[in-house]
């Protein structure tokens, strides 16, 4: 089947061997958070800061015995080249009670090590959230005690991504989200941007070395709880990023629903030598459902690679607690897979010419074309070259299921 599909993408002039080779580099960052509901090791029991997890599956990791183990599945059965992407609240402490502000790298030497076994480089992110002093504003806090815990908490983070990087000899992207916002109508709305722009300016004041941690910052329009005022919003976040030298991190969900980041990528590369991304699956608002191979992500994926894999940093974010989480992680990255090979199976200069030479009624008919052909045997192939289970994966999670995660 492979054979016959390469020689019709030949006809339409793709090379599916070369488009093998480059897929299998393009690194995809694997969310930690989809395995326990964004919980951590923390001990806490609910999310708080406007994001939430619905639904109650059996068997959610509850340690990082149980969150290796399930990664680690999940990792099997995911093609191409993964990062790992790591939460502060999943820090191990081993019974030791240590506040945000206060973690360090040693916290953190058992996601190195699982990394490393894993040959998987290691992104990080603060977390803003699910902690006391997250009850309202956290770095954009009026409260100067408040304000300064986070930003001590941030800088944390820069060590703990600068350690990251060093052991793994990857660079490490660290995500600055919070879900600073207002419920009603503010009184003021600039102070908070003020203050959120100072304290991103101190977490990052610290000595590191820009070629090892990449810090970006994500906006978002609202959030629950947090509906008529976002501090870190789109045009905040952008102009943050672009005046600081650093990177914009968008997230898909995080837009009003018929904005297309998609659309927004190229626009940020013409700017930024390189951008993050979070992909995820809005739906009608920022609900973090699976990434599906459905036409937005294969827009993504497509900008992606006409623009240059190397320049975006590629990471999911989405969290289903109502389904198994770990065919819930696995569907969604196997998902960005396909839309990457799909994208890589895109005669790409042919359609440029088409559109430069004004030929739409050409160009569509092609575009329609290409939806039809045999992608599937290439995805097979993939697999096949990758040592990762075709449709069949499926049976080794309800395996899983049966026999480990029904009995936690
Ligand atoms: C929330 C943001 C953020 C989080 C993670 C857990 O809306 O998307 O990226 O999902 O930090
Ligand atoms: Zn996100």
């Amino acid at each position: 089947m492979y054979e016959h599909a390469k020689k019709i993408y030949a006809k339409y002039g793709v090379d599916t061997e070369k488009a093998l080779n480059v897929l299998k580099d393009i690194p995809v960052s694997l969310h930690c958070w989809q395995g326990d509901d964004v919980l951590g090791f923390e001990g806490s029991k609910g999310l708080s800061g406007g994001i939430q997890t619905t639904g109650n599956y059996l068997g959610k990791a509850t340690n990082p015995t149980e969150l290796f183990a399930d990664m680690e599945k999940v990792l099997s059965l995911v093609p191409g080249k993964k990062k790992i992407n790591v939460h502060a609240c999943y820090g191990i402490f081993d019974g030791e009670v240590v506040d945000r502000d206060k973690i360090e790298p040693k916290h953190f030497e058992k996601w190195v090590e699982f990394a490393k076994k894993h040959n998987a480089g290691l992104d990080f992110n603060p977390t803003f959230f699910s902690h006391p002093k997250a009850n309202g504003l956290t770095l954009s806090s009026p409260d100067e005690e408040i304000r300064s815990f986070w930003v001590r908490h941030g800088q944390a983070c820069v060590r703990i991504s600068e350690y990251f990087a060093r052991e793994t000899g990857i660079p490490c992207v660290m995500n600055i989200w919070t879900g600073d916002g207002l419920k009603d109508i503010p009184a003021d709305r600039k102070g908070p941007r003020d203050r959120y722009a100072k304290s991103i300016d101190e977490i990052l004041s610290i000595p590191y070395d820009k070629n090892l941690v990449k810090p970006c910052v994500e906006s978002k329009v609202f959030g629950i709880g947090v509906e008529s005022y976002t501090v870190g919003s789109a045009e905040f976040s952008l102009t943050y990023a672009a005046t600081r030298n650093i990177l914009p991190l968008m997230d898909n969900g995080h837009y009003h629903p018929t904005e297309m980041v998609s659309d927004k990528i190229s626009s940020l590369l013409t700017f930024f030598p390189e951008i993050a991304l979070h992909v995820t699956r809005p739906v009608r608002w920022d609900s973090d459902h699976v990434v599906l191979f459905d036409d937005e992500t294969k827009e993504i994926a497509k900008e992606i690679v006409r623009n240059g894999a190397h320049r975006v940093y590629i990471a999911l974010d989405y969290f289903d607690a109502s389904i198994n989480r770990i065919s819930a992680w696995t569907i969604g990255a196997r998902n960005m897979q396909k839309a990457l090979l799909n994208a890589l199976l895109e005669p790409t200069n042919e359609l440029v010419k088409l559109q430069n030479e004004n030929d739409f009624t050409k160009l569509l008919y092609l575009q329609e074309e290409l939806k039809t052909l045999p992608f599937g045997a290439v995805w097979e192939e993939y697999l096949k070259r990758e040592n990762v289970l075709s449709s069949n994966w499926f049976e080794e999670v309800e395996k899983y299921e049966n026999s480990v995660l029904k009995l936690r």
